[in-house]
């Protein structure tokens, strides 16, 4: 069974594939990129995201947005990760965070499903932890050095990321409902 992941991120496809091949889905990447809303939501940004795409490319896809929530700033970066982390990155965000005691964050992941002239369906998968200290790890992508569960940052902890992360709780959703419902 295969779908389309409109995404220009190969480290979430390596991600995804992890979940969903074990499970007979497999996952063709698409660059051709999609318009991503100004939304506080990132599950709208996802829903929004996956009907274009969807339109635009005639078939069934799949789009993922991400946000890291920062409990002490109210949620910060939140929807405007991306934006974020091209300007001040994580040297930026553990500027933000020099002497802050309350280090608590959350990943939001929302997958979007949609297929041609139909209501996209989203599935979230979330992981909380904090921010930490100062960069560690050389494995993962993004937000992965300054991020930990647990005491271990995303970045140092392999192939457990793939268990624990926030896509890989919305990819074993979307993987469950897509056997479910959309195998023949
Ligand atoms: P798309 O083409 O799929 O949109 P993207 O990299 O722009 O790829 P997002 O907007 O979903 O993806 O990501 C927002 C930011 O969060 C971006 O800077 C990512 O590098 C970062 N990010 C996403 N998932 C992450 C993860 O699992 N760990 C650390 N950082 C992550």
């Amino acid at each position: 069974m295969k779908i389309t992941f409109v995404t220009g991120n190969r480290h979430k496809v390596e991600e995804a594939v992890a979940v969903c091949a074990p499970r007979g889905i497999t996952l063709v990447q698409n660059d051709c990129g999609y318009p991503e809303l100004q939304e506080d939501d990132v599950a709208e940004v996802a829903r929004y995201g996956a009907g274009y795409a969807a339109n635009r490319l005639g078939c069934a896809v799949i789009v993922e947005d991400t946000g890291l929530y920062i409990d002490v700033l109210h949620g910060f970066p939140g929807p405007y990760s991306a934006y974020v982390y091209d300007t001040i990155g994580n040297p930026g965000i553990l500027a933000l965070m020099r002497d802050i005691d309350d280090r608590r964050a959350t990943f939001r992941s929302v997958i979007g499903y949609c297929e041609p002239e139909q209501e996209p369906i989203t599935f979230e998968g979330a992981a909380t932890g904090k921010i930490a200290y100062r960069e560690h790890g050389e494995g993962g992508f993004g937000y992965d050095p300054i991020t930990e569960i647990d005491g271990t940052t995303f970045a140092s902890m392999g192939a457990v990321k793939n268990e624990i992360s926030h896509r890989a709780r919305s990819f074993t959703k979307f993987a469950d409902w897509f056997l479910r419902n959309k195998s023949i």
